[in-house]
């Protein structure tokens, strides 16, 4: 009877056990001017707060993840510069809960044909299983590969879809770059689905092109967010580093690693922060996987789709200078037929424009390599929903509403090539 109690308590601490964000504060800050927007800069040098959208320009919002401690220094500092600011969250934690209830809560409709739904997150596992599930039912349009273990071993999927002949254009599309974007995995998974399991209503869109889609290029971390010992909001991947001051700490920003005018702006060299932009262009394993599947067909592919939440931007390159591509007018305005459209399902606004211009600048990531490294002309980020009321949290009942809207973006880049 004793050791049930002892199990039981140590069965419900397990469960417990995940990081926690009791007392922690989201704030969203607006500087004003030059002073108040270098104060804003050197907090997010620091690894006391997380930034979960990073500094943008003067004039413009920033959503602050604020410690208990610290949120009374931060209002201090708030009135010294007199910034606008607002508490979105006044308990991340409670917010956290209440995605979780969600996610329990929600009944499993009949039985589902396969190992996910998206009326609820899944895990990486039920990701993997899902997709050697459709490429069973589906063997004339779909082929799974693995382009290489993680640094925690885990295998990163590649799904390809296709109806065959040659001389097709190609589209690339990731998912699950940063951890605790977990709408994104989530909008990949339903892709796949749609373009194959709906392939009847519109064949036009796998007849006509070769889809090459990783649903999840960072396993360890995106998996990490969903262990009961891990942190639902988790960025990076999770290899350890050096750290800073000979302390060491894990993760590098998958985003601000790969090899294209790398560590040139808006990346930080301390391995604890959440833009760390590791030891060298390309030195993660996840990252020289990506980078050596899309050169596998970068001859064929004409676009590259990689899907980040939040925010509601549709970005083009470049991301390491606020200078704009040569084609920067065929990439702008493709965009914006496509969030017409987009728009035109839910009335959801998205922001279009190069990734310096709309938000800031960040070098080293997979859309600036996938143009101007891997030439595949139009590389988009695509942020999601939402804009900051739930954050990363984003409530599953929005998952289907969400993937519907950016469908019909997608249907629009996918005709751009037909
Ligand atoms: O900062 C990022 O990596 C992306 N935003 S997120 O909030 N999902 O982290 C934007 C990346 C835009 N592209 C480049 N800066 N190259
Ligand atoms: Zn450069
Ligand atoms: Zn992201």
């Amino acid at each position: 009877m004793k050791l049930l109690i002892l199990l039981s308590v140590l069965a419900a601490s397990a469960i417990a056990s995940q990081k926690r964000y009791d007392g922690y504060q989201l704030f969203q800050v607006t500087p004003k001017d030059a002073a108040s927007y270098d104060a804003l800069a050197r907090l997010s040098d620091s690894e006391v707060y997380d930034f979960w959208t990073d500094l943008r320009t003067i004039g413009h919002s920033t959503d602050i993840m604020v410690p208990p401690a610290y949120v009374s220094l931060f209002v201090d500092l708030m009135h010294a510069y007199s910034m606008e600011y607002r508490v979105k969250m006044v308990d991340v934690q409670t917010v956290l809960d209440m995605a979780r209830d969600e996610q329990v809560a929600v009944p499993r409709v009949g039985s589902p044909r396969y190992s996910v739904t998206w009326d609820n997150y899944y895990d990486f596992n039920a990701i993997t299983a899902f997709i050697n599930e459709i490429a069973a039912a589906h063997p004339d349009k779909v082929t799974v590969s693995s382009i290489g273990k993680t640094f925690e071993n885990r295998d990163m999927p590649l799904v390809k879809i296709s109806t065959g002949g040659t001389g097709k254009k190609a589209i690339v599309v990731d998912g699950g770059i940063h951890a605790r974007e977990w709408i994104s995995p989530a909008f990949v998974t339903w892709l796949i689905n749609e373009l194959v399991e709906n392939y009847a209503a519109h064949p036009q869109y796998v007849d006509n092109v070769d889809w090459y889609i990783m649903p999840v290029i960072n396993p360890d971390g995106y998996q990490f967010t969903h262990d009961t010992n891990g942190d639902r909001l988790w960025r990076k991947n999770r290899k350890p580093n050096a750290g800073i001051g000979g302390v060491p700490c894990i993760g590098t920003d998958m985003n601000r690693n790969f090899g294209f005018h790398w560590n040139e702006g808006g990346s930080s060299a301390n391995g604890c922060s959440d833009t760390f932009h590791g030891g060298a262009a390309f030195s993660e394993i996840e990252s020289q996987n990506v980078r050596d599947a899309i050169l596998a067909v970068a001859g064929q592919a004409e676009m590259y789709l990689t899907f980040h939440s939040y925010g509601q931007y549709w970005l083009t390159p470049w991301g390491y200078t606020s200078a704009l591509p040569d084609d920067y007018t065929q990439l702008y305005t493709l965009a914006v037929s496509a969030v017409n459209k987009l728009t035109a399902v839910y009335g959801t606004q998205y922001t279009i424009g190069s990734s310096t211009n709309v938000l800031y600048v960040a070098s080293g990531g997979s859309d600036d390599w996938a143009k101007g490294g891997a030439g595949i002309p139009f590389s988009y980020t695509v942020e999601m929903r939402d804009e900051g009321t739930f954050g990363f949290q984003l409530p599953a009942r929005q998952i289907l509403p969400n993937n519907e809207e950016v469908w019909e973006g997608i249907k629009v880049m996918a005709e751009s090539l037909f």
